[in-house]
């Protein structure tokens, strides 16, 4: 991969070795499967119920083979708590057991699973058969990233970060924490277009973006195009005083791009306007407020003489 393809997260999904749980009670079981998988892929393991699901948390495996019984908790279990947690749901699961009774192939395939494997297996069919899923794994991220994703500057679409929105509003309104949120507007920008082309105004937005993204630095932060030359960025359980310093280093940052703008009427640097707005959430209340209160944050700064940052 070139530097530059390293950056791209749907390159590197594409690139990167997959990696596979395998969960099962009886050691030689897992020693079977590990001989068949540790060349093409990433393997790990987990020998009961509990640490399967501790495993999935800290290694977010591409795919699960899956032993239906065991103590304490058995495969179904298992299979019926990584489905309801959204951080495991998109796993694929795949049985695989000593038992050729259909009610319990059924019972795994209703609880979920992607695939179910009979022992005695052949170890061909068991790699086809993970091949297979993991396909279907690679094409569904793809598509999902591809319909969260702005296009053009590869930061979360207007989609994704409405959807996100509801979810932080709903999750602070539960927590009583501040969420904050961050509009920027590039100054001038239709002059720049009207002045370097409209692809040099779109390799503008891409480092605009890019420099954006890289001042986030917390998990939970999101950046996104909120349309043509706005961007907007959330951040969860962040008073406003850390708001603030988060978008004057962005409005400094996008200024330290020092991208020529011989139109502005700032200065002859590309530069951004910046409203900030926080707010500690009511449930009953509608998150499109603070986005509105960000608005009009940024539309002061604007008639101050853009390039700076209002809150
Ligand atoms: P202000 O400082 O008041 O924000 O002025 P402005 O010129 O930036 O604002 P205006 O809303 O008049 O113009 C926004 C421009 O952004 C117009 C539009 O052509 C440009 N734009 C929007 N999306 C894109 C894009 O994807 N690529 C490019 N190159 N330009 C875009
Ligand atoms: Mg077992
Ligand atoms: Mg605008
Ligand atoms: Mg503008």
């Amino acid at each position: 991969m070139t530097p530059a393809e390293l950056n791209n997260p749907l390159l590197q999904m594409l690139h990167e070795k997959p990696t596979l749980l395998i969960v099962d009670d009886h050691a030689g079981s897992i020693q079977t499967l590990y001989e068949i998988f540790k060349d093409e892929y990433e393997v790990c393991f987990a020998t009961s119920g509990a640490q399967a699901l501790e495993r999935c948390k800290e290694r977010q495996p591409q795919l699960i083979l899956l032993d239906v019984m065991m103590p304490d908790m058995d495969g179904f279990e298992v299979c019926h708590r990584l489905k309801s947690e959204p951080l495991t749901e998109a796993i694929p699961i795949i049985f695989v057991t000593g038992t050729d009774d259909p009610y319990q192939e059924a019972r795994g395939l209703d609880a979920g699973a992607a695939d179910f494997i009979t022992k005695p297996f052949h170890a061909r069919v068991v790699m086809a058969r993970v091949r297979t899923q993991l396909t279907l794994k690679r094409q569904t991220d793809l598509l999902r990233s591809l319909v969260l994703m702005d296009g053009l500057t590869g930061v979360a679409n207007r989609r994704h970060f409405d959807a996100t929105l509801e979810n932080e509003w709903r999750r602070c309104a539960r927590t009583g924490s501040p969420l904050a949120l961050i509009l920027l507007d590039v100054d001038f920008f239709k002059d720049y277009n009207d002045f370097y082309g409209h692809p040099a105004g779109d390799v503008c937005l891409q480092r605009v973006a890019h420099q954006l993204s890289a001042i986030l630095e917390r998990p939970g932060d999101m950046a996104a195009r909120y349309g043509g030359e706005e961007f907007v960025c959330l951040l969860p359980d962040t008073p406003m005083e850390g708001a603030l310093a988060v978008a004057t280093e962005m409005e400094s940052a996008v200024r330290a791009l020092a991208i020529p703008h011989a139109r502005s009427q700032v200065t002859n640097l590309v530069t951004v306007s910046v409203g900030v707005a926080v707010t500690v959430p009511k449930a009953a209340e509608d998150p499109g407020e603070l986005v509105f209160c960000a608005d009009l944050q940024m539309y002061k700064a604007k008639n101050a003489g853009r390039a700076q940052v209002k809150s």
